[in-house]
């Protein structure tokens, strides 16, 4: 059996009175609703150092036995986003030209979404987040990850927030299958693709659709 870890005092980093409380709580979700998945970007290039920040900020997430299981790559380079383009367009010409289920295209209807990605090349970065499946040790001996996608999507929820909050916009893209980014990026096997986070400044004629969230009646249960 490995040993406990040692331990150190904890206290929440900024306390409050329960009054603060609730306000700081409404303007965090203030923040958050005003968030919208953006599809339409301007070419203005994005500080890596903000990607990076927003990166750490991801990797506070908890994970599974704290296996950490996630890597980022911050793609920004014009011809690799090229590349990435391209493979995306070809999976989702298959997807819309008859391998999704007509549910899934009526699903998709009302969104207009299709089988052109210019985003991928127009965004200044492609954040491409990667699951890792299984852990090395230095000596090249797989370790079992544990709660991969919980652990993945929590730290990729929280990135999501950190950009938003840092003034960018994104766009959860999934071109399913989307192993070729495991080829074009290099990543080794035991990563698996997750999403694109596509990330950047909203072009200055962006739209979105007018939707609504759930009110908070219907999404949660207080007893
Ligand atoms: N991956 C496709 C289809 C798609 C699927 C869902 I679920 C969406 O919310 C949006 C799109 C595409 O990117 O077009």
């Amino acid at each position: 059996m490995a040993k406990t870890l040692p331990t150190i005092p904890y206290a929440h980093p900024f306390p409050c009175d329960d009054a603060e409380r609730l306000e700081r709580a409404r303007q965090f979700r203030e923040q958050l609703d005003g968030r919208r998945t953006v599809r339409d970007y301007a070419a203005r290039p994005v500080d890596t150092d903000v990607l990076l920040e927003c990166v750490r900020a991801a990797g506070t997430a908890p994970s599974g036995a704290h296996r950490q299981p996630w890597h980022f790559v911050i793609v920004q380079d014009p011809e690799v986003k090229r590349q990435i383009r391209e493979a995306a367009e070809e999976e989702e010409r298959a997807f819309y030209g008859g391998r999704a289920p007509d549910d899934w295209l009526e699903a998709l209807a009302p969104l207009g979404t299709d089988d052109q990605k210019p985003f991928l090349e127009v965004a200044p970065a492609l954040i491409v987040v990667f699951a890792e499946r299984y852990g090395e040790t230095e000596s090249g001996e797989r370790i079992k990850n544990y709660y991969v996608t919980e652990s993945v999507g929590i730290a990729t929820g929280m990135l999501i927030s950190a950009l938003h909050l840092a003034g960018l916009s994104t766009l959860t893209h999934t071109p399913s299958p989307m192993n070729f980014l495991r080829d074009i990026l290099g990543r080794p096997k035991r990563e698996q693709a997750f999403l694109i986070l596509v990330t950047g400044h909203a072009s200055e004629n962006a739209r979105v659709p007018a939707i609504s969230r759930n009110p908070v009646t219907d999404i949660a249960t207080v007893r």
